[in-house]
């Protein structure tokens, strides 16, 4: 009987998975042996009930093991990471083959978009070869654990003594240094550790592109970009879209910051050119927050120094947490379950190395939620902690829909939730909780908030918008490994017009240095986040029966908001993302008028400011 005969072909596939993938079975032959037995609709909607159960066990097993290897980095636990992670990636493999079977049916909805996200699951699609699979899981493994215990010894300090500094400090010295010579020594220092990642990186592409021709992309690139529910050239085109509606006034912001770092630092800031990026207040240039106090409009108004007022009052990691928390129960969201508190990393061991990069997690696709954080008691943090918890309450929200839909509308969409919420985490609202003893209320005052929120969210969207931009590249092959480097650099000044302190050619490798480079996380969704998190607010701010100009608005309290965010975040990943988008704001489109908008008093004063100026680079 045809169902029987079908119904091999997945349990082929299912012994795969029980073994740890250098037995899996060539499911392609497999199904080609049935040829003469017709798959039916309903059969694929048993095929896609199974791969929804197996991938639940493989990726809760893959998750633990990828959990100890980051908050534990030792070479056991990174080559356990691999082999789970060398699992999935073989069954998913085959799961994608037999699931071509099913090409051409008509199938109910929810089971075509099943098979459709299975295809696109995987951001490292692995080679059918058991020896390359088991190679590209090594590296990847490698990569992130090399990132994670990455430290600069400066000249004379013996390698793994005290004196060697991690990102943690470094970071601190680009924050905090004194003068120009001490951030670009830090800057220069946290470079070193990407550098003997280079072969690395060109392995991984070849072995990662090698995996996604066989599945039918051409080439990585092809796959990341297939993910948005439109033809990969059509997205492509709707974040160039996006970037030009937000380009010149990201231009102008850098052309006000460029003027005041020309000032500060004489006669090192071109006032034509490019910025040099070690002088930015953070490590890569992507957020600008710790330039604030010089680049405030009004110095001497009111303090929005969260990061002093969170220390006076005492706060630490697990008190910023349950402020965080308490926002989401704010607006009518659960609380967060005690085994969040017991799992979760709030703070950096002292004792070993882990990945301090920040991340959400749930392990079990079942309410096993964490996160993972190397909390500082400062205002970047807080925000984080939002952001974070952003991604665990998507997990809550969804965690019993089937695991391929146990995810975003799409990426942006997981990334934008806590940001969009921290956008309420307005002087008004540190004021009621306590932390902020005043709050801003002429236009002098809401001037200066807009410029400490824009050099943030202004100044990262051209660097959310590179980091992919230059994947797509490497990914493509348009950019060869001898001009990885390069390429990064053209990248950088042409979208954020920042460069290097010195010249750095090929025998350097920069994108190393960025987490989401190592650790194979793909970047266009953060720019896609910033953009919509305003849609989001804006939507959330008129449920709330918010009146007046969008950037006064704070959504806590609003139970109205939280009603309408719980809906989206319950979607997961069922319906395409326009729908989801449709029910959280009205639109089909991401737009950047929202976010526009948010900042029109800020973007009118620096035209002004920006008057008789030679901006642009
Ligand atoms: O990686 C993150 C989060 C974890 S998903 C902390 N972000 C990007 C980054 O740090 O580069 C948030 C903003 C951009
Ligand atoms: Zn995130």
């Amino acid at each position: 009987m045809k169902t029987t005969i079908r119904s091999f072909a997945v349990l082929a596939l299912l012994a795969s998975g029980a073994c740890t993938g250098d037995k899996q079975p060539d499911t392609k032959q497999k199904v080609d042996a049935v040829q003469d037995a017709p798959p039916t609709a309903e059969e694929a909607e048993a095929f896609a009930g199974r791969v929804n159960a197996d991938l639940k066990e493989k990726w809760t097993d893959s998750a633990r093991a990828a959990w100890v290897a980051a908050t534990y980095i030792t070479d056991d636990t990174e080559q356990l990471a691999a082999d789970a992670n060398e699992d999935v990636m073989a069954y998913t493999a085959a799961a994608i083959q037999d699931a071509t079977a099913f090409d051409g049916l008509t199938l109910d909805p929810a089971t075509a978009r099943q098979l459709h996200l299975l295809k696109v699951s995987s951001s490292l699609p692995a080679p059918s070869d058991d020896a390359k699979r088991s190679e590209l899981a090594q590296i990847a493994a490698k990569m992130e654990s090399m990132y994670g215990k990455g430290k600069y010894c400066p000249p004379g300090i013996e390698e793994g003594s005290e004196g060697c500094q991690d990102l943690a400090e470094l970071s601190r010295l680009i924050r905090e240094g004194k003068t120009y010579e001490e951030k670009e020594q830090a800057w220069k220092g946290w470079r070193t550790i990407s550098v003997p990642m280079r072969p690395l990186y060109q392995r991984y592409v070849e072995l990662g592109n090698e995996g996604a021709r066989e599945i039918g992309f051409t080439d990585m690139s092809h796959l990341w970009k297939s993910r948005y529910d439109m033809p990969p050239e059509q997205f492509e085109a709707t974040v160039e879209k996006l970037w030009q509606q937000v380009r010149p006034l990201y231009e102008d912001l850098h052309c006000y910051a460029r003027s005041k770092l020309a000032a500060q630092y004489q006669g090192k800031v071109d006032e034509k050119g490019a910025i040099p990026a070690h002088l930015l207040g953070n490590m890569w240039a992507q957020e600008w927050a710790n330039l604030y106090p010089l680049l405030e409009p009004y110095p001497g108004k009111t303090s929005l120094d969260v990061t002093k007022a969170l220390n006076d009052k005492g706060y630490d990691a697990k008190r910023m947490v349950k402020l965080g928390e308490s926002f989401f129960t704010g607006i009518g969201l659960d609380a967060l379950p005690d085994s969040f508190y017991e799992r979760s990393q709030f703070l950096q061991p002292r004792d070993r190395d882990v990945v301090c990069h920040a991340s959400a997690w749930d392990v079990t696709y079942e309410k096993d939620v964490r996160i993972k954080m190397c909390i500082k008691v400062d205002e970047e943090d807080l925000i984080t902690i939002h952001h974070e918890l952003g991604h665990i309450y998507y997990y809550m929200y969804y965690y019993n829909l089937p695991v391929l839909f146990q995810d975003g509308a799409h990426d942006g969409f997981h990334e934008a939730i806590g940001d969009a919420l921290a956008l309420s985490v307005t002087p008004g609202y540190l004021k009621q909780q306590g932390i902020l003893d005043e709050v801003p209320k002429d236009d002098q005052g809401l001037l200066n908030v807009q410029m400490k929120v824009a050099l943030d969210k202004i100044a990262f969207l051209p660097f959310g918008r590179m980091i992919d931009q230059w994947r797509w590249d490497v990914f493509s092959g348009k950019v060869p490994p001898t001009s990885y480097n390069q390429h990064w650099w053209k990248l950088r000044e042409a979208y954020q017009g920042v460069k290097a302190p010195e010249a750095r050619g090929d025998e350097y490798f920069d994108p190393g240095a960025k987490y989401h480079i190592p650790a194979n996380v793909p970047y266009v969704r953060y720019f896609l986040s910033f953009i919509m998190q305003f849609q989001f607010h804006q939507a959330m701010c008129q449920a709330a029966g918010h009146e007046g100009p969008l950037h006064t608005c704070s959504i806590a309290g609003s139970t109205a908001a939280g009603d309408k965010l719980r809906n989206m975040l319950a979607l997961g990943s069922s319906k395409p993302w326009p729908d989801a988008l449709e029910a959280m704001t009205g639109t089909r489109e991401m737009d950047a008028s929202a976010i526009l908008e948010y900042f029109a008093p800020l973007a009118a004063w620096l035209k002004q400011q920006n008057e008789g100026k030679t901006c642009g680079w």
